[in-house]
Order: C-alpha cells, then structure tokens, then sequence
C-alpha cells in the first residue's frame, strides 16, 4: 500500500490533494463537497475585506482540446468575516485541516483581515494570495519584490503561527533567487504555493474571432495542462533555494501522473484548479487511487521516498 499523507505548517493531511483555492470553495455547500470528498484538505476562496461580485462574465471558459482554461474572475467572494465565521464553526476534529486564503487589495486590508484570524486563535492556517492576476488596475503583489518584503515585514509578525503564501509563476532565475532570498528571512512563513494561473494570457475562438473571456478585453490567468511545465519549474526552484519551507504544488494537475511529477519537483501537497472545476470533487478518487497506483508499481511507499528527488541530466 502507498502512503499518500503529508504534513504542511505542522498540520498533517490524510493525503497530498486538495483544490486550488477559487475552484469549488466560495460557498459553504462547496466547501461542504469538499469536505465529502476524498480530498486531504480544503482551502477557501481568497477573501478581500469587503464582499466582491467580480468581473462581467463570461469570466472562466474551459480549453478542452488542451485540457486547460482561461479565467478572470475579478476576486468573488463572500468578505472575509464569511470566511472567518465558517472557520469559528469548522469542525477541527475533522482529519482534513483547513486553510483560509486572504488577498487583500492593499496591505492595510491584508493586517485588517489576519488581525480578525488572529483575535478569533484558530486552528486554520492562512494562505496569503501574493498574485492575483485578474483585478483590473492591480498588479501582482508577486511581481514587486520589496512591496512583498514589505507586505511580508507587516504580515508575518502578526500571524506568529506558520502560513503560506501564494506565488505568481516566475520566468526568470534572477526573479527565482531574488524572491527565495525575501522568503526565507521569515521563519514562520511555512510554505509556498506554485503556481497561481500563468497571468495575462488571451484565447480567442478562431470561427468568431472572439476573445473567449469579457474581461480586460479578453486577457486572463491560464490554468491547466499548458501550465504544467510552468509550475513544476516554480515549485522546484523555490525547492531547492527554501529547504526549510515546504512547497504546495499547483498547476496542470489531471491525473496522478502530473501529481506524481510535481512530487518529484517537490512538492508536499498539490492542489488542483482546472481539472476540479471540469470533473468535480470526485476527481479526488481518482487521482489518489492513480498516484497510489504509479507508487506501487515504482516500488514507493511514501511521498518522502521520492519528494524532491528529481534527476538531472
Ligand atoms: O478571482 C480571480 O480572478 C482569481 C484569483 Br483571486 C487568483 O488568485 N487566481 C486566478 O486565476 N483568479
């Protein structure tokens, strides 16, 4: 038997997969599918201070002759005290830890919404989302290294408990060092989340030479298989430069295959986006009984007999 369980921010997961925070976590009843399916964990939608409705749609089209797709949601969500009140009402007896993820639209949003985390002393952990492709006028927080040391200088202080943070992909080895370098002067910043969507991207359909998506004339966060060889670089760059930080894999996962490769990169949890919003949370079964299938068959009886240990030529 393959033993699928992993431990992010000192928190253990009954097995590595859970949702890429977005898909199937905006409402508690999806919350509540999440919690029913075979998945180890669950993240909620990125909050902001206030209620947001989000872009005009249409705002997320699957791409599925390539398995991927193409959104800008614009950050829908509930507010965070909705948020704040499912986790005071979570049920931390259950196996599957929760993760609360956070993406203010300033950084005083940001210490505003931990601040409440904090007083309220949950067992949750927090995923601070750095890249967020689609609020028109708002660049990636990601992509300005001191705003997010600065960000970070304000933020981890606060938290005091172990948290993530949510990267944009980066295309750069000078960009790979620099950020490492920011990361790793926080000690309770347990984890980093690679990749959120490729961002910016633009589908247009050839009979109607149409942008697929409204918003931003058409421009949005690409998700799925094209992305894949995108996040396995992210996740084994800040692998190798964060060795004591854990990493959660994201991007191009659809089966237990590309999992298993984002475990090889270094990965010790994978979440999945485009894949849960095509198939829904059954999707869970059968990834877990895939890559449970790929690590008897190599003679693996743990994620740590292979985490990492991607070779090179
Ligand atoms: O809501 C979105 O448009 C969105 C967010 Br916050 C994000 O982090 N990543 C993404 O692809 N879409």
């Amino acid at each position: 038997m393959a033993n699928l369980s992993t431990n992010i921010a000192g928190l253990h997961l009954p097995n590595l997969f859970f949702n890429a925070s977005g898909v199937c976590c905006q409402h508690e009843h999806e919350l509540k599918q999440l919690l029913e399916s075979d998945s180890g964990s669950l993240i909620t939608k990125s909050a902001t201070y206030e209620m947001r409705e989000g872009n005009p749609s249409p705002r997320y089209v699957p791409l599925p002759a390539i398995q991927s797709s193409i959104n800008s949601m614009g950050l829908p969500n509930e507010g965070y005290e909705y948020y704040l009140a499912y986790a005071k009402k979570y049920d931390y007896s259950n196996p599957k830890p929760l993760f609360v993820s956070l993406s203010g639209l300033s950084v005083a949003d940001n210490k505003k919404m931990v601040e409440g985390f904090v007083a309220a002393n949950l067992p949750c952990v927090l995923e601070i989302n750095f890249s967020c492709p689609n609020v028109p006028g708002k660049p990636q927080l990601g992509y300005d290294m001191e705003a997010m040391e600065s960000a970070l200088n304000v933020l981890a202080p606060i938290i005091k408990k172990p948290f993530g943070i949510k990267l944009p992909p980066y295309f750069d080895i000078a960009h790979f060092d620099t950020a490492a370098a920011i990361f790793n002067k926080f000690d309770n910043l347990a984890y980093l989340t690679c990749i959120n969507s490729v961002g910016n991207g633009l589908a247009i359909d050839f009979e109607t030479e149409t942008a697929l998506i409204k918003p931003k004339d058409g421009f949005g966060g690409l998700g799925g298989l094209m992305v894949l060889n995108t996040a396995l670089a992210n996740v084994n760059a800040f692998y190798r430069r964060c060795p004591n930080k854990k990493i959660i894999g994201v991007g191009g996962v659809t089966s237990g295959k590309e999992a298993f490769l984002h475990v090889l990169a270094g990965a010790s949890a994978v979440q999945i986006g485009t894949q849960l919003k095509e198939e829904g949370p059954k999707l869970f079964s059968r990834v877990k009984k895939e890559l449970e299938d790929i690590m008897v068959a190599k003679g693996y009886k743990s994620l740590e007999d292979f985490r990492g240990k991607v070779k090179t030529l």
